[in-house]
């Protein structure tokens, strides 16, 4: 019995699932989740002692690798001054500053300590702000597990969503409203049936969720229009492409394509806690007014802003602005797609995939997917034995195929030829 059989037979009996968030408990690709003991740089190491190749830097905040010696510093600094206050800190006014230089979108944020809380809070806001209730979003969009955030689409538009988890109550999940990522027609008929009544529009720019799925430029210019015309605010939820596909995020990326174009709110998590419990959500003062203490819509959190977590945040946010660090790890994750892309086509196996900065996706089909439907058309067989074929050679991909993948500061030439040997051999 492996050290991470043992563990995990122990710790399905304390834990359900053994997990603490189920994506961790490999039942989407089968096997034995490892149990990881140590991270350094580019690498995770099991109770097994086998060394991975990390592309999941814990789903996305590990951007600078495990380990990084100023992030180290800073939070072994800030834990000895203190864990927790419940006061308000500089540290905090630091960070906020830091992440409003680097999103205009953005004149205030406030600090929470996970993406659901960000997410939950954006939707909040969003109702206080418009005294409206519906929202949109999109199948395969993921926004952490808030109760209206857990509803997959009605039978048809004109019908509201269906709750995915048990435990939503369907009087909530009547007000979301979910429709097709990157389908333009849906997205006028919602707006055309239900335009005056829509608190916002939630929406990945990117979708890590369903593994590396773009929204198409004509709709996100389009979503904007309808979103500015019939008072929705539009949200864009960054906890995953934030500060990891671009210094300047998925919203730097689409205003470049987009001269002038802004999301109303953003959210953001990951990157910014560099691996502490830390997320955000902003908008311009206008918005973030109708927020306690201030206005009447009630957000709080004991732990939010955390002087430990802050440090963590502001080191890693200062380390990814250094000149060249996105050229760089740009290129790496480029030269990473583009290898199992040419390692596929070498084995005749259907294979497309994408990347921005250091985030990137594939998927064993032809063609790269506009949306959900078609991810899912993968066949689930396949990706399991790639998947596992490529943990046997110590690559440790992201366990289920509507996962993104992610690059490290720290990930090598060396790391990304021994990953496409890897691939070589599992794909054959
Ligand atoms: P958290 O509550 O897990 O911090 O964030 C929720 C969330 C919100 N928005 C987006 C775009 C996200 O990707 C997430 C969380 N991402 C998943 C990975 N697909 C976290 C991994 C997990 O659930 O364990």
């Amino acid at each position: 019995m492996s050290q991470n059989q043992t563990l995990f037979e122990r710790a399905q009996r304390v834990i359900p699932g053994g997990v603490n968030s189920p994506v961790r408990a490999f039942r989407a690709v089968g096997g034995t989740p490892r149990f990881i003991t140590r991270g350094s740089g580019a690498y995770i190491f099991d109770a097994d002692a086998n060394r991975y190749i990390d592309y999941i830097g814990s789903w996305g905040p590990m951007i600078l690798g495990h380990g990084h010696p100023a992030v180290l510093e800073a939070v072994q600094k800030a834990a000895l001054d203190g864990f927790s206050f419940g006061a308000p800190t500089e540290r905090e006014i630091e960070l906020a500053e830091e992440i409003l230089k680097l999103v205009p979108s953005m004149e205030q944020v406030r600090l929470v300590s996970s993406g659901t809380e960000a997410t939950m809070s954006a939707i909040r806001l969003a109702r206080g702000a418009t005294g409206r209730s519906k929202f949109i979003k999109f199948e395969g969009c993921y926004h952490g597990h808030t109760d209206s955030l857990l509803v997959k689409a009605g039978s048809g538009l004109a019908t509201f969503g269906n709750p995915t988890s048990a435990g939503v109550p369907a009087e909530v999940a009547q007000h979301t409203v979910v429709l097709e990522y990157n389908n333009l027609a849906q997205l006028e008929e919602a707006f055309s049936l239900y335009g005056h009544e829509l608190a916002c529009v939630i929406i990945e720019p990117i979708a890590g969720n369903m593994n590396f799925v773009r929204a198409a430029l004509p709709f996100v210019k389009r979503l904007r229009e309808l979103c500015t015309q019939h008072g929705a605010l539009l949200v864009f939820d960054e906890v995953m492409t934030g500060f990891r596909v671009g210094l300047h995020s998925a919203q730097g990326h689409y205003a470049s394509l987009l001269p002038g174009f802004k999301p109303d709110i953003s959210t953001f998590g990951k990157v910014i806690g560099g691996g502490m419990p830390l997320a955000a959500f902003g908008a311009s003062r206008d918005i973030m007014k109708h927020l306690a203490p201030l206005g009447g819509v009630y957000q709080a959190g004991t732990l939010s802003g955390n002087p430990v977590a802050t440090a963590c945040g502001l080191a890693t946010l200062r380390e990814i602005q250094k000149p060249g660090f996105f050229d760089r790890l740009g290129e790496r994750t480029r030269q990473l797609v583009d290898g199992l892309k040419a390692v596929a086509a070498e084995n005749g196996v259907p294979f497309s995939a994408d990347c921005q900065g250091g985030m990137f996706g594939f998927f064993l089909l032809p063609e790269l997917p506009q949306n959900y439907k078609t991810v899912m058309t993968t066949d689930g067989a396949r990706f399991n034995a790639f998947f596992h074929g490529m943990l046997d050679r110590g690559v440790y991909l992201a366990p289920a195929l509507y996962e993104a993948g992610f690059v490290s500061a720290e990930h090598t030439e060396a790391d990304i030829a021994a990953t496409l040997e890897a691939a070589r051999q599992a794909l054959r």
